[in-house]
């Protein structure tokens, strides 16, 4: 393969990955190490129970499924003296009215328990006017990074109210039985968007210069180009130099920020970005000399 083709290979297939990655929506939780409490009365404890201290938890959309994933500060022991759970709960049609009210559940009205009795379980329940009652899933769970991550893997199937909701409510609560557990967010509900949020992102150049890159991805450009593109950090590259003519060459100088580098890096807040870029026109002088 030739250098130009092999870059323009890298390029299609960097641009596949990025649109891959932007299209899913997620949602993240950092939690603090050894923020145990008492998950009946919201007390703080003193003990660190270090495989039910959640660190990390983050809840994404992937084909026909949901995945939670949760990291926690230290492995599961292949034995453990008291049970164990892990419950990841949802207020599935983002709606107040039908949810459960009482601590550790409140504000939720279907959840997965993860359970640790001497043998792992996995089981889905939901709330009733009575209370809490379990009901048939095909969800599964693994158990990897050592026995300190754990993934539950829920076909959207079983959120039946998921494709009429723009967000979907959803926490971490953890328990070693009557010892300590975790709440992750520490308050309140997190909240995963299911579309993106996008902003406008201008980008000008000289018309002579004929490309630019974001994410790896190339777009013809006649003056610049104007795309909408996820919040967050993106890359954007253009051409080092374009040869205008046999005697004229523009050269990359700057962005219109100051930045030098190219590739640079860009962060894309919910207002957008215009940005312009600045090259330098440099003509060939011949020198004859008689
Ligand atoms: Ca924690
Ligand atoms: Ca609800």
């Amino acid at each position: 393969m030739s250098k130009k083709a092999c870059a323009l290979f890298i390029l299609v297939f960097l641009a596949v990955v990025l649109i891959r990655v932007y299209s899913i929506s997620g949602s993240l939780v950092e939690d603090s190490a050894c923020d145990l409490v008492d998950i009946w009365t919201g007390e703080r404890v003193e003990t660190c129970i270090g495989y039910v201290d959640v660190l990390f938890a983050e809840l994404r959309e992937e084909e026909g499924y949901l995945r939670m994933t949760i990291n926690l500060s230290e492995s599961i022991p292949e034995v453990v003296g008291e049970r164990l759970y892990y419950y990841l709960l949802f207020d599935s049609d983002d709606d107040s009215e039908n949810n459960c009210a009482d601590v550790p559940f409140a504000q939720s009205d279907t959840m997965y328990v993860l359970v640790y009795d001497g043998a792992w379980s996995l089981s889905r329940e939901e709330y009733y006017s009575w209370g809490w009652d379990s009901s048939p899933t095909e969800a599964y769970f693994r158990i990897g990074g050592g026995g300190r991550v754990l993934e539950i893997i829920i076909p959207l199937s079983e959120l039946p109210s998921y494709n009429f909701i723009e967000k979907l409510p959803w926490r971490i609560v953890t328990e070693a039985e009557y010892v300590a557990g975790d709440l992750a967010p520490d308050a309140g509900m997190a909240l995963m968007y299911k579309y993106e949020k996008t902003a406008e992102v201008a980008v000008r150049v000289p018309v002579e210069v004929s490309w630019i890159s974001i994410d790896g991805q190339v777009y013809a450009s006649e003056g610049g180009i104007e795309i909408s593109l996820p919040l967050g950090e993106h890359v954007i590259s253009v051409p080092e130099y374009v040869n205008v003519s046999e005697y004229e060459r523009l050269v990359f100088v700057e962005w219109s920020d100051g930045v030098k580098d190219n590739p640079r890096k860009i962060y894309i807040g919910e207002g957008g970005v215009e940005l312009e870029c600045v090259y330098e026109r440099y003509l060939r002088v011949d020198v004859v000399s008689s």
